[in-house]
């Protein structure tokens, strides 16, 4: 029998389980379809005239290249004329981007890293595209949407999920039931259900951290990674793999795979306090995913979808995915400050 399609599933779920609502449904396949066009113009590379930096930077104080731009068109453009959304968020914008008066507004806030991984983009290694689902508040209806109202904490999103645009381009969604992954089918441009339950091993032998940073890293990271590298002899009793493509979609995505732990975690230095990541659309959507695939999320200390956010493009440190390592790390860090 054919994979369902993306629609397919969403009407399961919006039918079966009242999870979605045809507003929601269109709102995911709306983004879903912005995700081929990205894809699209990733993989023309140079063909397309795409690759390279351009001369702006963005609110983070990154040189912005030729996709991240277009990538966040591609989204604006796809979801301001559907009338499901009151407005939308983007790690490429300094401030909310309202929806034009002369559309319909809607009751869900879009947030979305158009395209992470920039670093990668000109060498041909794998980035992708991160979107989180809020409801606006109630209050909001009858005025205009302001930054305030996307300041909720992970725990309600309605849905989240990721493009990766690798070998294959596969979309990866949580709607709160669990995870499912579908296979972008080039020759007729739909998304196939590949993956029907995505679940993250409770165990590993493998983690993902930028070990350039380590003279940075406050103690139980080094202690968890330090114990990592000591191997069979060491006291976790097992020899470990590392990786770290620089794309947390990339990592994110093996992890669901194969299990693992990803840390980008805050460190010592000024910038590095708060951490890297951003919390509203990265930390936060990532995190709802790991979690409904029965991982862990947790910024060091604290569960990530508790956070309550007091800006929009907010960092925080992740250390996310296998139950067991995460705890781990969790609990290194409590044990650090009884000390
Ligand atoms: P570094 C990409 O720029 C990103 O935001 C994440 O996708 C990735 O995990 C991280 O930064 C990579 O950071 O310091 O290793 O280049």
């Amino acid at each position: 029998m054919k994979n369902k399609s993306l629609t397919q599933y969403l009407v399961e779920q919006q039918r079966q389980e009242g999870v979605v609502s045809a507003e929601l449904r269109l709102l995911i396949e709306t983004v879903a379809r912005a995700c081929k066009a990205i894809s699209h113009a990733v993989g023309k590379g140079a063909l397309g005239g795409v690759l390279g930096s351009l001369d702006s930077e963005n609110v983070q104080g990154e040189v912005q290249k030729k996709l991240d731009v277009l990538s966040n068109e591609i989204l604006l453009d796809a979801n301001e004329w559907g009338g499901h959304l009151a407005a939308m968020a983007s790690e490429e914008m300094e401030t909310i981007h309202l929806i034009p008066n002369r559309y319909p507004k809607g009751e869900y806030l879009l947030l979305f890293d158009p395209l992470d991984g920039s670093s990668n983009i000109d060498v041909n290694v794998s980035i992708g595209t991160i979107f989180s689902v809020l409801r606006a508040p109630a209050d909001a209806s009858g005025r205009e949407i302001e930054e305030r109202d996307f300041l909720q904490p992970g725990t309600r999103q309605v849905a989240a999920g990721y493009a990766v645009y690798g070998p294959q381009t596969m979309l990866v969604l949580t709607v709160g039931n669990g995870v499912v992954g579908f296979t972008l089918d080039r020759e007729t441009g739909a998304w196939r259900l590949t993956h029907d339950d995505i679940r993250i091993p409770e165990q590993t032998a493998e983690f993902a951290i930028n070990m350039s940073n380590m003279r940075h890293w406050e103690m139980p990271v080094r202690r968890y990674i330090h114990e990592c590298l000591a191997g069979k002899e060491g006291p976790l009793g097992k020899n470990y793999n590392m990786r770290w493509v620089a794309s947390m979609v990339a990592d994110v995505h093996r992890i669901l795979s194969r299990g693992g732990v990803f840390m980008y975690p805050r460190d010592e230095r000024p910038s590095g306090k708060a951490g890297k990541l951003r919390l509203m659309y990265e930390a936060n959507p990532m995190s709802f995913i790991v979690e409904q695939a029965g991982g862990v999320a947790i910024d060091g200390e604290h569960r990530i979808l508790d956070i309550e956010p007091t800006a929009l493009h907010q960092r925080v440190g992740v250390v996310l995915g296998s139950r067991e390592e995460v705890e781990r790390v969790q609990r290194y860090h409590r044990e650090a400050q009884q000390n």
